[in-house]
């Protein structure tokens, strides 16, 4: 029987280290909730870094963790100290993610990163080749992982081998300055299905193809040899059950249950009522639009004065990368921005910006996003946006407004947000307004289309979809290999 394969950078698991020994814990992210139906039972394999790396492992511990692993279908790739830095901080964060989010100033173009991105690729690759049998099934992931479609087919060319790409694929324009352009897109050709978050990403992606490889495009077909590679595009879902159901209990909490968060902000709601809570949730990364969000809302408060002291914006930036220079400098600048707004607007009952730099754990993000009026998230550019759909599973009884920015993968989706360009400030004042003014039965209309959607559309119907696609491109491949 032929077994499924799902390879990541990071495992789905955390390792723990305590008095008992060690063990694993299943993560509860977005993307180990949606490969639940693929990633079960024994004839699955999760191939991924621990998180840990060769340093950081005592010998001792090595059978144990491996050991841990495997009780839950999990098998780490060993990368040293000097892998992370080229592989993960250097090519993968410091090349191709500011260009994929068309920030080409960042970009840093520099062989030793490359050189790093290719060995800890073949890590990959061979540790899926030594896992894989010839008809089994291989799901990649993202970004960090360009290659190893191609360097696995080389082993295993009957495997059916699929790749997803989380974050945006950038237009032909953009990709064409990466020095090493012919080897990513040979890299990921060597996948028999290649899928992106949108429409738009995966017309990138073929024009690409057509132009610096020459090769034959029909539709989202690609001919490369005796293979028909097919591309197209999943828009990623999330869990609307887990987010509808946990905002059902956190509204539901009562007197002291009710957690320190929620006890704050019930406190200013019953100090200031009817103001207005914004909130805004997003890694600290500079695609994300965190600092034009906040010039954003000074812009609006000077251009409609009469809403100081009625709105405040709540900003949760979760730490990210923080080894990236680029990381460090906008950090800085939040930190400043915040510090100078607050500073300059504040009164004795009034604190515009309530900014947290942390990560915060699932059941106060879940009060956040029931406790706000609005959400505000403004990517420059956002492969997807899963925060956008989440605070909408959040809103049970349907009131909340969505500015989401045109940038972000959801915005397609999403067409019953307010939808706004994150560079028009004039625009963000005037939706600023408009959503804090808007009625409520608008709010509940909106929000029914959006919540039938995400119902429908959720991240395992994404993952199933992904998965039939794949399997039906295996059938496919047999019948055009023995005609
Ligand atoms: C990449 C792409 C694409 C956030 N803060 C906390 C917390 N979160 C959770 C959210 C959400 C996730 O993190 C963030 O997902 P996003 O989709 O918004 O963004 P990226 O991390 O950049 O993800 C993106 C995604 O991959 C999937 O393909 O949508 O475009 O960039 O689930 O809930 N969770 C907890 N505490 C926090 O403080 N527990």
């Amino acid at each position: 029987m032929s077994k499924t394969i799902i390879i990541s950078n990071r495992l789905p698991v955390q390792l723990q280290i305590s008095d008992g020994g060690l063990s694993a814990i299943p993560s509860v992210g977005g993307l180990a909730t949606g490969m639940k139906s693929v990633h079960s039972g024994d004839d699955s394999l999760w191939i991924g870094w621990s998180g840990l790396t060769d340093e950081d492992i005592p010998n001792i511990l090595e059978p144990q963790i491996d050991h841990a692993l495997r009780e839950l279908n999990c098998s780490k790739v060993r990368l040293n100290k000097s892998d992370i830095e080229g592989y993960y901080f250097g090519f993968s964060n410091r090349t191709i993610w500011p260009l994929f989010h068309y920030f080409l100033e960042y970009s840093e173009f520099e062989l030793d990163f490359w050189e790093s991105y290719k060995a800890v690729n073949q890590k990959f690759a061979d540790a899926i080749i030594e896992a894989a049998d010839e008809d089994d099934i291989i799901w990649v992931h993202d970004y960090q992982l360009l290659l190893v479609p191609e360097m696995v087919k080389a082993k295993r060319p009957n495997a059916t081998i699929g790749f997803f790409l989380h974050i945006p694929f950038p237009s032909y324009e953009i990709f064409r300055t990466l020095p090493w352009r012919e080897h990513i897109l040979r890299g990921l050709l060597g996948a028999d299905l290649i899928g992106f978050h949108t429409y738009d990403y995966e017309r990138h992606f073929l024009s690409s193809v057509r132009r610096l490889l020459g090769l034959d495009v029909s539709f989202n077909d690609i001919y490369l040899e005796d293979r028909v590679i097919k591309v197209d595009s999943f828009p990623m879902g999330i869990d609307y059950h887990k987010f509808s159901e946990a905002a059902k209990k956190s509204i539901a909490l009562q007197g002291k249950h009710r957690s320190d968060l929620q006890k704050k902000l019930d406190e200013h709601k019953r100090s200031a009522p009817g103001t207005k809570l914004i909130v805004s949730i997003d890694r600290l990364d500079y695609s994300k639009g965190i600092a034009k969000r906040i010039n954003a809302f000074e812009y609006f408060l000077n251009k409609y004065p009469e809403y100081k002291e009625k709105v405040r914006l709540i900003i949760l930036a979760v730490p990210s990368r923080s080894n990236v220079p680029q990381y460090q400098l906008l950090k800085r600048e939040i930190d400043e921005l915040v510090g100078r707004i607050n500073g300059e607007l504040s009164t004795v009952n009034w604190t515009p910006i309530w900014y947290f730099y942390r990560s915060l754990p699932f059941e106060n993000l879940i009060d956040l996003y029931t406790s706000s009026d609005i959400a505000w998230l403004t990517p420059l550019r956002d492969g997807m946006n899963l925060v956008a759909k989440e605070y909408i599973a959040t809103r049970t009884d349907k009131t909340g407004v969505l500015i989401l920015s045109e940038m972000a993968g959801s915005a397609n989706e999403m067409n019953e947000a307010l939808l706004i360009n994150p560079n028009n400030f004039e625009e963000q004042a005037d939706t600023l307004k408009q959503a804090i003014t808007m009625p409520k039965e608008e709010q509940m209309a909106r929000n029914m289309f959006l919540q039938k959607r995400l119902q429908r559309y959720n991240v395992e119907v994404w993952a199933n979809e992904f998965m039939n696609s794949l399997k039906s491109q295996r059938k496919a491949v047999g019948t055009f290999v023995s005609e």
